[in-house]
């Protein structure tokens, strides 16, 4: 069985949104496109308190998009962003919701981030998905989402590592780096992913 994962298609990470990614709207028609043609479709919200530790505003003295430390990690510090309840964290209004049979909503603990849908990123706590996607008999996952290079990228190595067969649905992504995005695709397609179209998964 074959599940389609949307990772993080909310209002903050489209044009106009606090964390844009460039072209990030253009990715919603192909979402809703692919839905049909999987027997389960599954999103992720990144869904972060305010004053999240990723936040360059966390931290005082930094600036958005500058490399700082969080639980010992290397962070990326990022504007405010997808903050609970608020508008921006809400999906693309575009987005059809209604073939959505769960919704996992990752960084919502302040002291670490969380890119990937199944863990965050010191890998301490899973939100349940792995298991959620064994449990409903899953055994292939096909993502698309955004930000190619760091949540579908992330999402992408956890659900390799947690064996699943993984479909990299390339259209269906916008990244916030080119050269981040190349590193995560080399590094994918080594580790045995496979990047695919829309209009390959639909035919
Ligand atoms: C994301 C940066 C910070 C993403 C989330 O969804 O790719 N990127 N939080
Ligand atoms: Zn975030």
């Amino acid at each position: 069985m074959k599940a389609l994962l949307l990772i993080d298609i909310q209002n903050d990470f489209v044009p106009g949104g606090a964390l844009a990614v460039a072209g990030g709207d253009a990715i919603v028609t192909l979402a809703n496109q692919l839905q049909p043609h999987f027997g389960l479709v599954v999103a992720t919200q990144d869904w972060h308190p305010a004053g999240h530790g990723s936040f360059a505003s966390s931290h005082p003295g930094r600036q958005p998009f500058e490399q700082g430390e969080l639980h010992g990690l290397p962070q990326t510090l990022w504007p405010d962003h997808c903050m609970q309840g608020t508008p921006g964290a809400e999906f693309v209004a575009g987005l059809d919701q209604h073939r959505i049979e769960a919704i996992f909503r990752k960084g919502t603990d302040p002291a670490i981030d969380s890119y990937s849908g199944f863990f965050d990123n010191g890998h301490r706590k899973s939100t349940g998905l792995a298991d959620y996607l064994r449990g409903r008999g899953v055994t292939a996952v096909y993502l698309a989402g955004l930000a190619a290079d760091f949540c579908v990228y992330f999402s992408a190595l956890d659900a390799l590592q947690q064996g699943f067969a993984v479909y990299f649905v390339e259209d269906a992504t916008r990244a916030i780096s080119p050269e981040g995005y190349q590193q995560a695709r080399t590094d994918l397609l080594e580790r045995g992913a496979r990047f695919v179209t829309t209009a390959e998964v639909n035919a």
